[in-house]
């Protein structure tokens, strides 16, 4: 049983599921009010909260609304954060800053993380996690969500790293900073859009069972912090490599032209990546999230110990 943070705003449904100890799935909210366009991000998000809860665990998407920080939305919330320009993207910096305005805020999966284990959840699924950015040796701009892989313990489920950042830095940073990188079924470290980045993955593993079990290795042991699990798309959704490439160096380009960097960088990167391949990488987008939730629900279940 846990006990959450009492300064969440819990579901009735999230609070029973975990006061039970039955599994729970979290989801991030960015990816809904910065990662995708309207109306596909609320689609989206109801779908895959119906998809966890078709693998019999209970979805928490995760946002701070009205400066409250809640766990598990209802569709009205979900369609406001999908909807409204007043949501700040926040990371774990900007947290207390948008709660203590009264504001709302879509978490990354940094924020999502530290959220999700305060109410006591081990289990979280998105697209793909941010990372080291390509030119960060100069710009310093690497993703909060590598600090908190490092200290939260909560296992997140991606489509691993898209290559509008640098995947070997990042993976390199991960391994510096002690989070397990399991590929699932795979031995190729996953590029979101690609089912390869050509960067092999650290380690491998082939079932639920296998990632639970590292799961509780891991924290019965004491060792806090996350860890990351990389699920390539499914074939018949990817992007080859050799497609995004030239699309990724065009995006990439065009931003450092227009002057955009920090926080802004990734939504615009996602966004005019879509516009460049008429809209196919939202729809990959889209389907990587869906079969990151598949998994989740199933690891969530091993976790829980409640697989039959
Ligand atoms: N990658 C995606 N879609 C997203 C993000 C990343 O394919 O929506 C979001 C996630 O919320 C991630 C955040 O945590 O971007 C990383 O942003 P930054 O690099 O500013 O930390
Ligand atoms: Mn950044």
């Amino acid at each position: 049983m846990t006990v959450p943070h009492p300064r969440l705003t819990l579901t009735d449904e999230v609070r029973a599921a975990l006061h039970d100890g039955r599994p729970v799935v979290a989801l991030e909210s960015t990816i809904i009010s910065h990662g995708m366009p309207y109306p596909q991000n609320v689609e989206m998000a109801t779908q895959v909260e119906e998809i966890v809860r078709e693998g019999g665990a209970v979805p928490a998407t995760v946002a701070v609304l009205h400066g409250r920080p809640c766990v598990g939305l209802t569709p009205a919330q979900l369609e406001l954060l999908a909807t409204s320009k007043d949501v700040t993207k926040a990371s774990v910096r900007d947290l207390a800053y948008v709660m203590a305005r009264g504001g709302h805020g879509a978490t990354t999966v940094a924020a999502t993380m530290r959220l999700a284990a305060l109410a006591g959840i081990s289990v979280f699924v998105t697209g793909g996690i941010g990372g080291v950015h390509r030119g960060a040796p100069v710009t310093f701009d690497i993703s909060a969500d590598l600090t908190e892989l490092a200290a939260t313990d909560v296992a997140v489920i991606s489509a691993g790293v898209k290559s509008i950042l640098d995947i070997g830095l990042t993976l390199e940073t991960l391994e510096t900073l002690g989070v397990p990188v399991l590929g699932y079924g795979t031995d190729d470290f996953p590029a979101f859009y690609s089912r390869s980045s050509g960067f092999p993955s650290p380690m491998r593993v082939d079932s639920a069972r296998e990632i639970a079990a590292v799961m509780h290795a891991r924290w019965d042991l004491g060792i806090s912090g996350g860890v990351s699990v990389a699920n390539p798309v499914p074939e018949a959704d990817e992007i080859p490599a050799s497609r995004m490439d030239g699309i990724i160096e065009q995006a990439l380009d065009e931003m450092e032209k227009a002057g955009i960097s920090g926080k802004a960088a990734t939504p615009y990167l996602l966004g005019r990546i879509v516009e460049l391949t008429d809209g196919a990488s939202l729809r990959t987008n889209i389907a990587l999230v869906k079969n990151n939730a598949r998994l989740g629900a199933r690891i969530a279940t091993e976790y829980a110990g409640c697989s039959t």
